[in-house]
């Protein structure tokens, strides 16, 4: 046998044990990590979902980001700034466990930059009024984490590690998206109007957020086979729907689906069919804000150039303190 032929010999070898093992992970319901074989559609995949939630997280700052000067108290405003942060610091953990699959970060900033990457309907709706970041809080964040707690189990290491700490802030930003909404519920009269304003127009795109229905969900078969998804679209949106009914009752708020109501016999509530053509008219970059999110995120990117390059300059100094000595 020449060289050649051996070595492709034990390429094929190779590749079968790497497949059988990887089969066996996902059958013991174990962790695959980044040195381990896995099939390429998998990678795939998981780069796809990966690097979209991390682009939501990043241009989700901004509907939220936009009421930091406006806040209605110090004491608020650092709390809103923190919980902006907290979103960027998001992006960074899933932008580096997507890099563990072989995606250079710049790549997806640039898909991203170019408009070719997704990123999470909701965040191409206005926030209005200072109610609409309760309503983010309490029902967008709230929605990512009824979605990101079963992502802890994610099969991929590095994605289920990075959403055990996403999910532990993400219940804080609930927790004040909820207190900024019983605050204004119990106020003025012209205050939990605004309040209701509020959720009346973030309950359906924040069910939207878990994807298009069962039937219309091409990606959650094959992920739900490979234990990244734990569990289908409408499933997660049900469980959602289940979990705000009484948290609206406490606000004393009420959700915008006359057909919302207990459903003895399946032991969960029944809701009203959501506007699917908005959504998909939203995910073509119909939305209200879509183009204004992407004008704003390639600004902020442009002029921002200067200081990553700085940074870049900065560290290569400290890797290499002689070349920088001599340079000074
Ligand atoms: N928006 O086959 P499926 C947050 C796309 S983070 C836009 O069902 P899959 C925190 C989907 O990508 C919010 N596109 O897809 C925060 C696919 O397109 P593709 C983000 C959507 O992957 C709070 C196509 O439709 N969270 O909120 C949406 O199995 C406050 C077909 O759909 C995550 O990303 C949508 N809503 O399931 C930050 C969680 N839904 O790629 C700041 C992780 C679907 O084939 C402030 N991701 N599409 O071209 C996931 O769990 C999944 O990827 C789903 C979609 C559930 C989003």
């Amino acid at each position: 046998m020449s060289a050649d032929v051996s070595s492709l010999q034990e390429a094929r070898e190779d590749a079968a044990a790497g497949e059988a093992r990887f089969e066996q992970l996902i059958a013991e319901d174990s962790r695959v990590e980044p040195r381990d074989w896995m099939p390429e559609q998998y990678r795939k995949t998981l780069v796809r979902q990966v690097s979209q939630h991390a682009h939501s997280e990043i241009i989700g700052m901004q509907p939220e980001g936009n009421w930091i000067t406006r806040a209605p108290s110090l004491k608020r405003k650092a709390i809103l700034m923190a919980k902006v942060q907290d979103e960027a610091g998001h992006g960074l953990y899933l932008y580096s466990a997507a890099e563990t699959l072989g995606t250079p970060r710049d790549e997806m900033y640039q898909q991203l930059y170019t408009g070719k990457a997704k990123y999470s309907s909701i965040f191409n709706y206005p926030a209005r009024t200072w109610a609409d970041i309760g309503a983010i809080g309490w029902l967008v964040d709230g929605a990512a984490i009824c979605n990101q707690v079963p992502l802890c189990r994610a099969s991929y290491g590095p994605y289920g590690r990075a959403m055990v700490r996403i999910c532990k802030e993400e219940s804080f930003h609930q927790r004040q998206g909820w207190e900024i909404l019983h605050t204004l519920a119990h106020g003025t009269e012209a205050q939990k109007q605004m309040a209701q304003e509020a959720v009346d127009r973030f309950y359906g795109p924040a069910l939207q957020m878990f994807g298009p229905p069962d039937a219309d969900s091409p990606n959650s078969q094959q992920s739900m086979s490979w234990n990244i998804k734990r569990f289908s679209n409408d499933e997660l949106r049900q469980r959602f729907v289940d979990m705000i009914v009484p948290q609206a009752e406490a606000l004393g708020l009420t959700l915008p689906d006359p057909e919302l109501r207990w459903n003895e016999e399946r032991g969960h509530y029944d809701f009203g069919e959501l506007d699917w053509d908005e959504f998909f008219t939203v995910l073509k970059g119909g939305g209200p804000c879509n183009r204004q999110r992407m004008d704003h995120y390639r600004r902020a990117r442009d002029e921002g150039a200067w200081v990553r390059e700085a940074a870049a300059a900065y560290a290569q100094r400290q890797t290499a303190p002689q070349a920088g000595l001599l340079g000074a």
